[in-house]
């Protein structure tokens, strides 16, 4: 086990935060809505990597307010965040220095917002984390998943390790002080002696960091169960349940289907009483704000967390 795992195992609340490109989009490309998961437009609607890059030069996060989410969390009981560093579609929502295709080098928004929000998070208690989609990247044309642009047999995913994924889960593990989890999504084009190079490379960074299941062949420090699966009876693991608020975990603007206060309730009580941790996610939007119902119903169930004794 992880030297590092009680908080972990005490944590019960964690607030998974999507937020990218896509958020802007808000599942819309071409005036035709999209439905699923908002962070994989650029996928279903097979936009090509530079027109999907362009849209780079209208994403103005200018509402962003690192504080405000922080103390969100803060006030719903949430113990730990984990938040898009770069998702599927390849930008990378902070500071990067190997890659343009970044919010501070290709967006008007010209700001690391990881590095404010790694603060706030930090300032309050909460444990901070990173996702990085160590794999698929729709932007470049040897990382996994874009077949619309790239020709698969012309694919070198060791270069893509090589000279975007590994550097830029050195950057985060480094600019951002001590993070609590690194949670790695999708694995793929690595054997199983290249994974445990790959985190051996990266644990000596941040010793103390979890590293999710999803960094693929069973080499992470806990479990997480599929997108909106909780087991059916206890089990004596470390794990975790992610489940997002409404049915999108990037911002989908035709997307209301919000659970409702006593649903989360219920269902923090659900994952709590089989021994594990909730991850709620929620979809920021592209101008940097947490949907309204998001931030009303994780303020009612913080509250009713507190009153009942359970924070
Ligand atoms: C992945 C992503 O593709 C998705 O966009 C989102 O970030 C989600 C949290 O993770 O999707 C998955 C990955 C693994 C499973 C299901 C959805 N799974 O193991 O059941």
């Amino acid at each position: 086990q992880h030297p590092n795992i009680q908080w972990f195992k005490e944590a019960k609340f964690g607030m998974f935060i999507h937020w990218g490109l896509y958020s802007k989009l808000g599942g819309v490309w071409n005036n035709k809505r999209y439905y699923g998961s908002g962070e994989w437009l650029m996928n279903q609607a097979k936009v090509p990597a530079d027109i999907y890059a362009a849209e780079a030069a209208t994403f103005n996060p200018v509402n962003f307010n690192a504080d405000e989410w922080a103390s969100l969390a803060k006030e719903a009981g949430i113990r730990y965040m984990v938040i898009t560093a770069k998702h599927h579609e390849g930008f990378a929502m902070y500071d990067s220095k190997v890659s343009d295709f970044t919010i501070v080098k290709s967006t008007p928004y010209k700001k690391d917002p990881m590095k404010a929000l790694a603060d706030a998070t930090r300032k309050r208690g909460i444990q901070f984390g990173f996702y990085y989609s160590q794999f698929l990247d729709w932007h470049e044309p040897n990382g996994g998943g874009n077949r619309w642009d790239f020709d698969e047999s012309k694919k070198d995913y060791q270069r893509y390790y090589r000279e975007k994924s590994i550097p830029q889960l050195k950057e985060l593990l480094t600019g951002y002080g001590p993070l609590g989890i690194v949670w790695f999504d999708m694995p793929g084009g690595l054997t199983k002696q290249q994974t445990q190079q790959l985190v051996d490379s990266l644990r000596v960074l941040q010793p103390a960091s979890l590293f999710s299941s999803r960094v693929g062949q069973g080499l992470g420090d806990y479990r997480d169960f599929g997108d909106s699966e909780v087991p059916p009876a206890p089990i004596n693991e470390v794990w975790e349940s992610i489940y997002t608020h409404n049915d999108s975990w990037g911002y989908i603007e035709h997307d209301m289907n919000f659970k409702s206060p006593r649903e989360i309730i219920r269902l923090l009580a659900n994952v709590a009483s089989k021994g594990g941790n909730l991850m709620l996610n929620v979809g920021p939007d592209g101008k940097g704000n947490i949907p309204y119902y998001s931030v009303q119903y994780l303020k009612a169930t913080g509250k009713w967390l507190q009153q009942n004794g359970e924070s």
